[in-house]
Formats: structure tokens, C-alpha cells, sequence
């Protein structure tokens, strides 16, 4: 009876934080054949959500890992929704006379996001830690994640697509 409660709280406050994120994002970042009748902002089509699973462990980029020029955003909405402590791994090279550095910053808010400002992110990896088994980190707040390439004060950012946010959902299970 509690449980169901709070599980269908959860679920209004998904919801509606979900529809103001909609709204105040449109459509610029996410493309053409987004939906938002089925649930709402950030579910893409070709991932359903699968309930059963426990947290997820995602690769950024797929094989693409993370380099200048793919685009991140476009990889976030097919790939979505991720999850509430799902944790998501950034692989790069580090640097050497033959590869661009690379790094990831957390962007404040949306408008930091939207112009790859990164005068008041924070970094969360340096331009060494994508090295190995990756950068791992792990969604376990409930907030939007602006993630963001650093490098060239936010050249990659911008230019380089190295950009993507995140709103992890909650997983209920009945
Ligand atoms: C990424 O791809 C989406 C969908 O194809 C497109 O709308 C968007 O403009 C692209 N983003 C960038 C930064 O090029
Ligand atoms: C959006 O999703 C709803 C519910 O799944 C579906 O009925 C509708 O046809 C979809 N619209 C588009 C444009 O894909
Ligand atoms: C959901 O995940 C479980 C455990 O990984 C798996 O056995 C099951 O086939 C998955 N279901 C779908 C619909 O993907
Ligand atoms: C997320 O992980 C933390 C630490 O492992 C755990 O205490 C918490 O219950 C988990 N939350 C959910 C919703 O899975
Ligand atoms: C680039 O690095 C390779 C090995 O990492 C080294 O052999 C080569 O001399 C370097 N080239 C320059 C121009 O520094
Ligand atoms: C990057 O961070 C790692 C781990 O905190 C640290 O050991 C390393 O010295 C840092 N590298 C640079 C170039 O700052
Ligand atoms: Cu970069």
C-alpha cells in the first residue's frame, strides 16, 4: 500500500519534471521523430524499457567511444532512457602526439549546455582517465547531467558534438 503510494508519487513527479524538460528543450537537440505522447521527454525509440534488468553499464558512443565529431546527442536519444545508477563509461586516448586530448565536464545548467560554456563546469575526468577501462561514472542523483568534452575551451563542445545530457528515470518494478 506505501510502496504503490510512493511509486505512483515517483511517477507523477517523473512525469511532470519530464514535460517542463520537454518544453523548455523543444525539439533543437533532439531532432526530428521525437515523440513525446508515448512517456514523455527523453525515451528513445529503439531501447524499450526493460524492467526486470538491474542498473546498466553503457559505453558513451557505443564503439564510437568518445572522440570529436560524433554526435553524442543523436547517440543519448537513440540509446536512452538510461537509468537511475546506470553508469556510464567515457573511453578515450590520452594524449600523445598522435590523438587529441579529451576530457569530461559537468555543465551546470542548460544554457552553460546549449553554448558549451564551460566557465563554470566542473571537471570529472581529466584528459588521462578515459584511458583503459574508461572514466566510470555513475548516475545516482536524480538531476539533468550536461556532460561535455572540455578540451580547446569548448571547441570539442561545440564544434566537435562531444556534448549530451541525461535525466536518469527512476526504475519501478510491480
Ligand atoms: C545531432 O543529430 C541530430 C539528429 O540527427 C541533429 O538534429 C543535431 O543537429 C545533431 N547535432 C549536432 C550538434 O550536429
Ligand atoms: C507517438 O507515440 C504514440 C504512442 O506510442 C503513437 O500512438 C503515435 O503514433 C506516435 N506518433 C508518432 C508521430 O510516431
Ligand atoms: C530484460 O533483461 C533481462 C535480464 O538481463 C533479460 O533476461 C530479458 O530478456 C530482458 N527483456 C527484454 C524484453 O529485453
Ligand atoms: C542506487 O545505488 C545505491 C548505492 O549502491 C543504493 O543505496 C540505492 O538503493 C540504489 N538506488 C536505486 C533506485 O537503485
Ligand atoms: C610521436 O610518438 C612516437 C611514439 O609514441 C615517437 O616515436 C615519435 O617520435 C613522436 N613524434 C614526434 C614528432 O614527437
Ligand atoms: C588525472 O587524474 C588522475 C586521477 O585523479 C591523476 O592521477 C593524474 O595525475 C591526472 N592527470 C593529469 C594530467 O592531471
Ligand atoms: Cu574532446
Amino acid at each position: 500500500m506505501n510502496m504503490e503510494f510512493t511509486g505512483s508519487r515517483r511517477l507523477v513527479i517523473v512525469l511532470t519534471l519530464a514535460s517542463l524538460l520537454g518544453m523548455s528543450m523543444g525539439n533543437k537537440e533532439w531532432g526530428s521523430g521525437f515523440n513525446q505522447s508515448a512517456w514523455g521527454w527523453g525515451r528513445g525509440p529503439y531501447h524499450p524499457q526493460n524492467q526486470t534488468q538491474g542498473p546498466n553499464k553503457i559505453n558513451v558512443g557505443g564503439s564510437e567511444n568518445w572522440h570529436f565529431g560524433f554526435n553524442y546527442s543523436e547517440w543519448a536519444f537513440k540509446n536512452g532512457p538510461f537509468y537511475f545508477n546506470d553508469t556510464l563509461v567515457f573511453k578515450y586516448d590520452p594524449p600523445s602526439n598522435t590523438t587529441f586530448p579529451h576530457s569530461v565536464y559537468l555543465l551546470p545548467n542548460l544554457w552553460s549546455y546549449l553554448n558549451c560554456d564551460l566557465r563554470r563546469a566542473k571537471m570529472i575526468a581529466n584528459a588521462t582517465q578515459g584511458g583503459g577501462e574508461g572514466f566510470h561514472f555513475v548516475l545516482n542523483r536524480w538531476r539533468p547531467y550536461y556532460f561535455a568534452c572540455g578540451e580547446r575551451n569548448g571547441l570539442h563542445c561545440r564544434d566537435g558534438r562531444m556534448k549530451f545530457m541525461v535525466v536518469p528515470y527512476f526504475r519501478w518494478n510491480h
